[in-house]
């Protein structure tokens, strides 16, 4: 039983810390006792800041949609990547993080070692079954010494965790409703990727998988 597929049906195990690397953790289940607070923050962020397909600059639309919340939302089109304090779309501030957001936030980091962890921004992913993310970094943020906290909700998917070169091998990771990863150090610039999600509905979400990476952009 130790592939990442039959991994999938085996249930989380609450309070556990997987290491995928010198700085990288899986605190499985971590987000679980405040995932009632964070249905209704993302309610509200949707309805503010509603969930988006961007274009890219290579000219393909992306198959997950996403939004943001906090000083800095991360956004593509065809000119290229960028944070701004503007929702594009409204010419309005992004809507700002919820506190039970950054609080969960900051308590993933200090689990994971990372002290004093204050996110400027939260990018709010939404899949459905077929969406997918490619391999790529995430370096539009100004500050790589700060880590990424990243909240999965509702149906699994299966994670890339790749090398700092894009060749490099990449290792699955199965993330599920409520597992919290933190990537910092030397693994804050790993490629990484989802492939695409099975439509295997969830008893909360339905047929939708929620992820929000919080960041230090500015
Ligand atoms: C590893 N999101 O929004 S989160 C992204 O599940 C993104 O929606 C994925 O990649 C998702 O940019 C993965 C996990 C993640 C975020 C940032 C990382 C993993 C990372 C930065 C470095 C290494
Ligand atoms: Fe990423």
């Amino acid at each position: 039983m130790s592939t990442a597929t039959l991994d999938l049906f085996e249930p989380p195990a609450p309070g556990e810390r997987e290491r995928l690397g010198p700085g990288a953790f899986v605190l499985r289940g971590f987000a679980l006792p405040v995932v009632d607070a964070l249905l209704p923050a993302i309610a509200r962020i949707d309805a503010q800041a509603p969930f988006r397909h961007m274009a890219t600059p290579g000219g393909f639309t992306m198959s997950v949609a996403l939004t943001n919340c906090g000083t800095w939302g991360w956004s593509t089109d065809s000119q290229g990547y960028r944070y701004t304090r503007i929702d594009p779309d409204s010419g309005l501030p992004w809507p700002t993080m919820p506190e039970v957001f950054a609080q969960l936030a900051r308590d993933a980091a200090a689990a994971s070692g990372f002290n004093d962890f204050e996110p400027d921004a939260c990018l709010v992913n939404r899949y459905r079954p077929g969406s997918r993310l490619s391999l790529h970094q995430d370096k539009d943020e100004r500050d790589f010494s700060a880590p990424i906290v990243s909240v999965s909700l509702g149906m699994p998917a299966i994670f890339l965790f790749g090398g700092l070169r894009r060749a490099d091998r990449a290792v699955r990771v199965p993330l599920r409703h409520g597992d919290i990863v933190v990537w910092g150090g030397e693994d804050r610039l790993r490629f990484h990727g989802v492939l695409p999600l099975e439509d295997d509905p969830h008893p909360l979400l339905g047929a939708q998988r929620i992820n929000f990476t919080f960041r230090k952009a500015g």
